[in-house]
């Protein structure tokens, strides 16, 4: 918190006052404001520090059910920038207080989400400014046009940032003693220290609420296989009927892990290289029977059919947290089932006797617990097949890595983690002792793409999704332009139109 700062989405009905509260915390004319409702339609972004701590406050289009194309993209990007935050201020007229409409808001902010709700322009109401701790939360009132009452904000949020005035220090809350007992492992552990998607996207510490998500399953059948409608936290149908009023989320919160835009098309524009590896290892399982599999990270689950053709008699279900890649993985017809659910939480609910993971775990932290947590889901003799990139220091991620700490990016990018994954000794290390069979070994692939940019097109489908999820379209055009031009001498195309790509990947094949 204190490295990466507080990230502060302003959010609320349009005309209440957002941007003008942007602009008083920021000091500086950043946002538009008129008295027109709707006037903001892309996210404004300020950090401004507060006694030394960072505080990423942004500004967003107010949400309301509108025909506009333009404003429905604000309001989606609204949605998906509460998802990221550590903290959503809600903004609530003083004059009519809170609605019908902002309690549907509020019912759709992320569970574990730290709240403040702001009543704004108390200049026109006569009420001094205050600070309400109520059951559900604190309110402020305040006037963003006066700037009375902004200190009490500035000190909630600090507050909410783990900071204690009094002695100048920061308190621990329960949930900071949970990431410090984390932290004290990882470090105890520097192998350990992976990072989740999730968090790559925040570029801060993981909070709890990355892990809450709901385990959600359903079979392939047209009438279930579009999974948009179930909103884990909503109350039933009044609730979505009422969420369309302010075009709410079209994604529910099950989904805050699709912040990583996983693009199955992109993905799979290299089909045949990122097929090769699941291939091999499928090869390498040899004259094995598995009854039972599961495919961990299935993705857009062209490996998990593989799976089926190659065991046609298995029960196969195909594991993944990301809504457009099982939709993807689920349009075509097959009896694989698709079950939705992060990896980090997955229990097999019927032992599988193989774990099949193809190009998925590097996302995951802390190997040295989920390896051993995995391994104990199988039966005696059950085996647990990974595959995962092993390239992190290759010219392609150095490159990326130094470009995001560029002081034009380091702001938005900076502390973005890719996946990492431990080395083969460590793998081995780790697992010799719980199983009774086991192989590691590593392999670099010589890929020669082809087509224009294939090296960024290629980086699209995976390591770039979290850059690119925090960049709005122009931004990415500057960044992926700065990303090409080294890569071009590193990665030359040669005379034939192909890029030679070497990728170096570990596996291993654990029996219990
Ligand atoms: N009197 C008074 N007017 C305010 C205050 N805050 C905002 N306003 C006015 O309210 C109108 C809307 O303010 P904005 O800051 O643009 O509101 P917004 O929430 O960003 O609106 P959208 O961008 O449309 O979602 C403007 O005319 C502001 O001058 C306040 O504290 N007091
Ligand atoms: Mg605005």
């Amino acid at each position: 918190m204190l490295h990466g700062g507080l990230h502060v989405v302003l959010a609320g009905q349009p005309n209440v006052g957002k941007s003008s509260l942007l602009n008083r915390l920021a000091g500086d004319d950043l946002a538009i404001v008129t008295p027109l409702p709707g006037t903001t339609r892309d996210l404004v972004r300020s950090t401004l520090q507060v006694e030394g701590i960072p505080l990423h406050v942004i500004d967003t289009a107010g949400l309301r059910e509108t025909q506009d194309p333009i404003e429905q993209i604000g309001i989606e990007r609204t949605w998906r920038e509460i998802d990221r935050a550590d903290v959503v201020v809600l903004l609530v007229d003083a004059r009519t207080g809170v609605s019908d409409l902002d309690r549907v808001i509020v019912g759709q902010l992320p569970e574990h989400l730290a709240k403040l709700t702001v009543f704004n322009k108390i200049d026109l109401t006569g009420a001094g400014s205050e600070r309400h701790d109520q059951g559900d939360g604190t309110a402020i009132s305040l006037s963003a046009k006066s700037g009375e009452g902004i200190d009490l904000l500035r000190q909630a949020l600090l507050r909410i940032a783990g900071w204690q005035p009094a002695e100048d220090v920061f308190i621990a809350r329960e949930r900071h003693l949970r990431a410090l007992a984390e932290t004290r492992q990882h470090l105890d552990d520097p192998a350990s220290t992976l990072m989740t998607p999730a968090n790559a996207c925040h570029g801060s510490n993981c909070s709890p609420r990355n892990y809450a998500w709901r385990s959600w399953r359903w079979r392939q059948s047209p009438a279930n296989s579009a999974p948009t409608t179930c909103w884990a936290r909503s109350s039933g149908a009044s609730a979505l009927a009422n969420s369309r009023l302010i075009g709410i989320r079209r994604t529910p919160s099950i989904e805050r892990r699709s912040a990583m835009n996983w693009d199955p098309a992109q993905y799979l524009k290299f089909v045949e290289a990122r097929r090769r590896p699941a291939l091999d290892l499928i090869a390498r399982l040899g004259g094995k029977s598995p009854t039972r599999i599961v495919d961990l990270g299935c993705g857009a689950g062209n490996i998990t059919r593989l799976l089926a053709e190659h065991w046609p008699q298995a029960a196969i279900t195909g594991v993944d947290s990301d809504p457009a890649m099982l939709r993807k993985a689920s349009s075509a017809p097959s009896s694989i089932e698709w079950q939705r659910i992060d990896i980090a939480v997955w229990d097999a609910v019927t032992q599988p006797d193989l774990i099949f993971s193809n190009a998925a775990l590097h996302w995951l932290p802390n190997h040295q617990h989920l390896l051993p947590r995995l391994i104990d889901q199988l039966p005696a003799g059950g085996v647990l097949a990974v595959q995962m990139p092993s390239n992190f220091s290759s010219p392609s991620h150095r490159i990326l890595r130094k470009l995001a700490d560029d002081y034009r990016w380091q702001q938005t990018l900076g502390g973005i983690e890719m996946g990492k994954v431990l080395s083969a000794a460590d793998y081995h290390r780790l697992l010799a002792p719980i199983c009774r069979h086991l192989e590691v070994w590593e392999t670099t692939y010589w890929q020669a793409l082809s087509g224009n940019d294939a090296i960024v097109e290629w980086m699209k489908g995976t390591t770039l999704v979290p850059y690119l999820a925090r960049l709005d379209v122009d931004a990415a055009e500057h960044f992926l332009a700065a990303y090409r031009a080294p890569l071009a001498i590193v990665y030359p195309r040669g005379a034939d139109g192909h890029t030679l790509f070497p990728f170096k990947r570990i596996f291993f094949v654990a029996q219990r």
